[in-house]
């Protein structure tokens, strides 16, 4: 496949590889929020590289929407071979891509995805199914709640959402409650955002500490807000745990998986940040002319203290 030179791309300085024969990504990262951003964005760049034969353009966008917007601008004018991004949220993306596709380079999402009536506006999606991720944390309560004779107890939730309008903030609010609402005892007292990160996981936390005299369970839709979240509560002098305030955290990075060892976190719902290699095997089958499928979901588990150890040590994030 012969192609076009691109404008201002570096020119590689291993010897014998001519740009020309790379394929171009440029890829959109929308931050680096947590530790799950970077355990995904070392996969990206590790499956990316040149000795795969790729030529990778990265970009992180600090959360910001607009930062994303101007990252693909520039990607097209560079006519890189195809965009690849994380969308921070889900709305306001049609302008942008339809400037790729009249440039017709082709779009991969990554991670999030977008909201569209125009599915010609991206080629197929490759990220988590975290609407499940929400049901099996709404389904884990339940059987855990039972197994200690409460399960028509009342129960105080808060819950620490991610950042608002981003599909795993979405999803995980919509799986969780919608098993909430099958259980009249379940109050869910208040939902407020702390944008994934352990900072403003520490700040809404002591929050909620402050406004509710009794909290039996908290919702942390990722690990990084769970730590600050733990760190609220251990200075408030309440406990956490198996002997506390049940805790259901998301992501499952390894930081998260000693505290699920230790007992303070209670469950941790897995989200696979490891998507490079997806990514890689879809482009190769988009050089082939395969058609591949729209939606690409990626594996996960459920770790409890019951079979955390092993998967621990082997976890490279
Ligand atoms: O859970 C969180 C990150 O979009 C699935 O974003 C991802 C989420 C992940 O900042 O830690």
């Amino acid at each position: 496949m012969v192609r076009p030179r691109l404008g201002n791309m570096p020119v590689s300085e291993d010897e014998g590889v001519d740009t020309e024969d790379l394929i171009s990504v440029g890829f959109s990262q929308l931050g680096s929020e947590s530790q799950w951003r970077s355990a995904n964005t070392k996969s990206i760049q590790k499956a990316l590289n040149i000795d795969n034969g790729f030529l990778l353009e990265f970009n992180n966008a600090r959360q910001k929407q607009e930062n994303q917007i101007k990252a693909i601008r520039g990607f097209i004018s560079q006519r890189v071979d195809y965009i690849a991004f994380s969308p921070v949220t889900e709305e306001g993306w049609d302008v942008v891509l339809g400037e790729a596709k009249d440039a017709g380079i082709p779009v991969i999402l990554v991670d999030r995805r977008i909201n569209t009536n125009d599915m010609s506006l991206y080629t197929c999606w490759i990220g988590t199914d975290t609407v499940a991720e929400g049901t099996r944390a709404g389904k884990w309560l339940e059987e855990y709640l039972a197994s200690k004779k409460k399960a028509n107890a009342m129960i105080n939730i808060v819950v620490l959402q991610g950042t608002l309008g981003s599909t795993a903030q979405l999803g995980r609010s919509v799986g969780f409650n919608s098993v909430a609402a099958m259980h009249p005892g379940w109050r869910i007292l208040e939902e407020a955002s702390a944008d994934f990160t352990a900072s403003k996981g520490k700040e809404v936390m002591a929050d909620f500490i402050k406004k509710y005299g009794k909290i039996d369970v908290v919702v942390s839709q990722n690990d990084d807000m769970t730590f600050g979240a733990v760190a609220a509560m251990q200075e408030a002098g309440i406990n956490v745990g198996e002997n506390g305030v049940v805790i259901i955290s998301f992501d499952g990075v390894k930081e998260a998986l000693k505290l699920v060892q230790q007992g303070i976190i209670n469950v941790d719902l897995e989200c696979n940040p490891e998507q490079g290699e997806y990514i890689v095997d879809i482009i190769h089958r988009l050089e082939n002319g395969e058609k591949v499928d729209r939606s690409n979901v990626v594996d996960e588990q459920v770790f409890t203290k019951d079979n955390v150890d092993r998967f621990i040590y082997d976890r490279s994030y």
